[in-house]
């Protein structure tokens, strides 16, 4: 049976307009047909697009749930207009912004108005079959096999190719393409910086040795088949030794060598939620960052509001514990970062919260409230003449930068205080970065559902508190791209932000003089596509933000 029908974005929009404007629902009793073969697409296009935010359960998290009945209550038509043109706070424009086309979006409606699919588990043996070492460490070089200044590499994410692009941040060549898993979500620099640990959207892990010359994939691991987050150990002695990887799905952390990637130890992560609440079973792992105080990481539990102190010192010697400390903190944990280099900020995003850890005693140091949806990447640090060593965050949803105090010892006055809320032109804030070296904070909005606003880079004064320029990247909305993730290089004199294209057309990715704001060179190429996050490994290995 086909059941396609395709609607014009007038039509939607006009739908959007009835649904939202006029408050109509169209209430759905019976769920729309679908055949198979739509929907195993649709379980794909979802996977690939929805699943981040609104839960493999589809239970939602930092997005609302998608259950069928809520859904039915709404309509297909309004289904349809949410997503193809999104909601100001944060929900994309899929179909404005080309990422879905209308018979996609139609196909996706109808699978949101029917029950969702069983998502699979997955055992020991399963993770094994997949485990691969490419080069054994002692077949390893002992010193780099090239002269290129190796710890100013920025690792660029070609997310839809499934590729990441080792690029010299000195001469802003290509240095190696190499094949990762798919659409690769961030990377993680080693404690020594030598390799780049990369994590796929389909939970596949790399490990990539910047020493080989060209620098390549040594070892790889599929632990989960949605995941989003991995990180390395850093804390004295145990150095590139362990490496971890937190999964969307199953709701799971798994342990590996870090060497070699071979699965040591599996963590199941569902329970019950903070405070003893209800039983969650997609308690997916956010945000990893490595302490430096203990040899443990700190593990964000998405929707259980947990935050775990997993201790790695004794993995290896049989009959020892693996000590694991739970913290309540708050639900829908998602990214974060260090604020100074003892507390660790991450957003509860949903609840416009930002929750201040104390990696030293292991405890909930303060709770702030941001603006809508807080969205730190890993956040700012710099020092402010008044307020001291400050901390800031963008916002997914409203036009602000929230900056706090995030000095106790010696400013403890506006320790954990809102200091400003800067004002920005757009909403649709990802990621925000700052370099002692430079006196600006660089800001995107590549979510915000203005065509303009997309393609829009911010300078923010790190004094005056102000955002001094905004300009449009030129030949981005050319490209119907979208301006993402600034990242500096290691002396901080230059900031790189992604176009992020499509697939089919090569993009670029724009170079900023730090101080003056000129562009200074744009990287070029056929092989730029679809470019997002980009590492520079002296700032990655050392928390440089
Ligand atoms: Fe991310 C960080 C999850 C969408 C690019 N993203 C993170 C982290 C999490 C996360 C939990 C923190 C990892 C850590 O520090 O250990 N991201 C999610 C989602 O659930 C979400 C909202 C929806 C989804 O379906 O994945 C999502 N993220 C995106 C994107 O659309 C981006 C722009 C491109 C992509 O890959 O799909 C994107 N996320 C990134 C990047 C970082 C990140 C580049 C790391 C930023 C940094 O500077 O550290």
């Amino acid at each position: 049976m086909n059941t396609h029908r395709h609607r014009q974005p007038l039509v939607v929009i006009a739908a959007l307009l009835f649904a939202i404007v006029a408050g109509v629902s169209h209430a759905q009793t019976d769920p729309p047909a679908i055949t198979d073969e739509e929907y195993e697409t649709a379980t794909q296009l979802y996977f690939d697009r929805c699943a981040g935010c609104h839960g493999a359960l589809r239970a939602g998290a930092t997005g609302p749930d998608l259950f069928p009945e809520r859904l039915a209550e709404k309509g297909e038509g309004y289904v349809e207009a949410i997503i193809y043109g999104g909601l100001p706070g944060g929900m994309p424009s899929m179909g404005a912004h080309g990422i879905l086309t209308m018979e996609e979006i139609d196909v996706m409606a109808r699978f949101l108005l029917n029950d969702p699919p069983a998502p699979a588990q997955i055992s020991l043996d399963q993770i094994l079959e997949t485990w691969q070492v490419h080069v054994a460490p002692e077949d390893r070089p002992t010193e780099p096999q090239h002269d290129l200044d190796w710890e100013n590499f920025v690792g660029v994410i070609l997310r839809d190719m499934g590729q990441v692009a080792i690029v010299d941040g000195t001469t802003h060549e290509l240095v190696n393409l190499v094949d990762t898993g798919y659409a690769i979500h961030i990377l993680r620099s080693s404690a020594s910086g030598r390799y780049f640990n990369a994590i796929g959207r389909d939970g596949k892990a790399s490990l990539i040795d910047l020493w080989s010359n060209p620098p390549e994939v040594v070892a790889e691991v599929k632990p989960c088949y949605d995941a989003r987050s991995i990180e390395s150990s850093k804390f004295e002695g145990y150095e590139d030794r362990y490496t971890i990887v937190g999964c969307y799905w199953p709701a799971l952390a798994v342990i590996l060598d870090g060497q070699t990637l071979e699965p040591i130890k599996m963590i199941g992560t569902a329970g019950y939620q903070r405070g003893g609440g209800d039983y969650v079973e997609e308690a997916r792992v956010a945000a990893i960052v490595a302490s430096h105080f203990y040899p443990e990481w700190i593990v964000n539990i998405k929707e259980a509001g947990q935050t775990w102190f997993v201790d790695y010192s004794r993995l290896n010697e049989p009959g020892q514990p693996l000590p694991i400390t739970m913290l309540d903190t708050d639900l829908y944990l998602h990214d974060g970062g260090w604020a100074g280099d003892r507390y660790f900020v991450v957003a509860a995003n949903s609840l416009n919260k930002l929750m201040v850890i104390d990696a030293e005693e292991r405890t909930l140091a303060a709770e702030v409230i941001a603006g809508e949806i807080p969205h730190p990447g890993r956040g700012a640090n710099w020092v402010h003449p008044e307020f001291g060593p400050v901390w800031a965050t963008g916002n997914l949803g409203s036009q602000e930068m929230t900056v706090m105090g995030a000095d106790p010892e010696g400013h403890p006055e506006h320790a954990w205080q809102v200091v400003a809320r800067v004002e920005v032109p757009f909403t649709g804030n990802l990621f925000l970065k700052t370099h002692e070296n430079s006196p600006w904070v660089f800001y995107d909005s590549p979510m915000s559902p203005s065509p303009a606003g997309s393609v829009t880079v911010c300078a923010i004064d790190k004094v005056a508190l102000e955002t001094e320029r905004c300009w449009e990247v030129p030949g981005a909305a050319e490209l119907g791209a979208r301006v993402v993730h600034p990242e500096f290089t290691r002396g901080g004199t230059e900031v790189w932000l992604s176009v992020w294209g499509s697939m089919n057309t090569p993009s670029f990715i724009v170079v900023y003089d730090a101080v003056t704001l000129e562009e200074i060179d744009r990287i070029e190429g056929d092989w730029v596509r679809t470019p997002t996050g980009k590492f520079n490994v002296y700032n990655t290995a050392n928390d440089v933000y």
